[in-house]
């Protein structure tokens, strides 16, 4: 079913990460540069840890791409780990004498440290950590980054924003679910800015606020994110069968994140305490000629003339996109690893300690906005394709046109 797809690879401190795409179609012009750009956007933030010193992320490509463009083969791209050399005999390939003192022997509350340690036993806790951490996502990214790449060439824009860390909200009205194209991309220019991600300045402060509480306390903080495509064709998803409902597949792409606890689209839990008069989103027509469908609103005029007031929905009904922006809500947990020490077993002598601090992010919610665009952007690319699919972008830039057509002329 799914046209395109991509597989990861690599240790936090191994010697690289790497990410695979299959099924990108020719001809799409790429640089290394549009992918280094969001792998930095990744990599920004309040309250990163010490790492993000080390790293300074940057892809190599080493296949599917030839003179700027794709050629249908698949795409390879390697991310180094700066933090190698500090880590060559601990993660060495082949067998040495490290010393045994080196195992990790206490899991982490909140990681996958225990369950992974008795999934795979394996009694040292390193072999789990070092593929379960966080540092994966930067091949995701990167994966995404082709993705968004792509969908860019047909007017799809997936951008994020912060909108709650530790418990301090965005209030505004002006960001709501219901903002139109054109309102969201002023919003994601307002979060580009920020160091939270948060296009509102006064929460924008309350968050750093919030994180540097946690700082001092030795505790960690979690937040909500938004991640909003905009460009969107009616369309894409289908109603025939669970696993091909677009929200199902958004919701899995972004629920595996590391350390996300809950996806929402649109309204989300909101919607199920409304009645059901108050939530639908009611449906307009405007003739095609009509100024507002040309000028205003660009989610319109890939709906043919159909329209709606409110996008309580998120752009998605009975699984498919509405031509409405597509809304996601995502809740990421706080950081397991504290400096304020947790109780934890150690795994060999079944003593009780409090968990040791070792270098972490107080705070990873902007990064994992970023995170959730890459995602998204890989699903909704898969999703286009399995509707427009085609080898070569001439072919799907054909076949989207050819809808679009049939869309106007409903
Ligand atoms: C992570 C722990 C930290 C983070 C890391 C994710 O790494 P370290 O243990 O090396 O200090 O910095 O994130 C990244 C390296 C990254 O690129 O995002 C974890 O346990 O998930």
């Amino acid at each position: 079913m799914s046209n395109i797809r991509f597989l990861t690879a690599g240790e936090s401190h191994g010697k690289a990460i790497t990410g695979i795409i299959e099924g990108i179609p020719s001809g799409l012009s790429i640089s290394s540069g549009d992918i280094d750009n969001n792998l930095s956007r990744r990599q920004k933030g309040y309250g990163r840890g010490g790492r993000m010193k080390i790293e300074s992320d940057a892809v190599q490509i080493l296949s599917g791409i030839r003179r700027g463009r794709t050629i249908g083969s698949p795409i390879t791209l390697l991310i180094e780990n700066k933090d190698w050399p500090n880590w060559e005999k601990i993660m060495s390939v082949i067998k040495n004498n490290t010393e045994s003192s080196a195992i990790v022997t206490r899991p982490r509350p909140g990681h996958a440290d225990l369950s992974g340690a008795l999934k795979y036993g394996h009694n040292d806790i390193r072999n789990v950590l070092e593929r379960s951490s966080a540092r994966e996502t930067a091949a995701r990214v990167a994966v995404g980054a082709v993705a968004k790449k792509f969908l860019s060439e047909f007017g799809i824009e997936i951008m994020s924003y912060v909108v709650e860390i530790g418990g301090i909200k965005i209030q505004d009205a002006k960001f709501k679910i219901q903002n139109s194209d054109k309102e969201f991309l002023e919003i994601f220019k307002k979060a580009e800015s920020s160091v939270v991600r948060c296009p509102d300045k006064k929460t924008e402060k309350k968050m750093i606020t919030r994180i540097n509480r946690a700082i001092k306390n030795g505790d960690s903080a979690g937040g909500v994110f938004r991640v909003v495509a905009t460009g969107i064709p009616a369309g894409l998803g289908s109603y025939s069968q669970s696993d091909r409902r677009l929200n199902a597949r958004l919701a899995g792409a972004l629920m595996g994140i590391q350390a996300v606890k809950g996806v929402e689209t649109g309204l989300g839990f909101d919607m199920a305490r409304k009645s059901g008069s108050e939530v639908m989103d009611e449906i307009y027509y405007k003739s095609q000629k009509s100024e507002v469908r040309s000028q205003k609103n660009k989610a319109i005029e890939t709906a043919g003339g159909f329209y709606r007031k409110t996008n309580n929905a998120g752009g998605i009904e009975g699984g498919i996109s509405n031509g409405m922006p597509i809304v996601l809500q995502v809740a990421m947990k706080p950081i397991p690893t504290l400096r304020s020490p947790l109780s934890s077993i150690d795994i060999i002598s079944k003593k009780a300690f409090k968990a040791a601090y070792e270098r972490s992010d107080v705070c990873a919610v902007p990064a994992a906005s970023v995170i959730g665009e890459a995602v998204t952007a890989f699903v909704i690319a898969d999703s286009f394709l399995e509707k427009f699919g085609g080898d070569s972008m001439k072919e799907v830039k054909r076949n989207y046109k050819g809808y679009l057509k049939q869309i106007r002329e409903f």
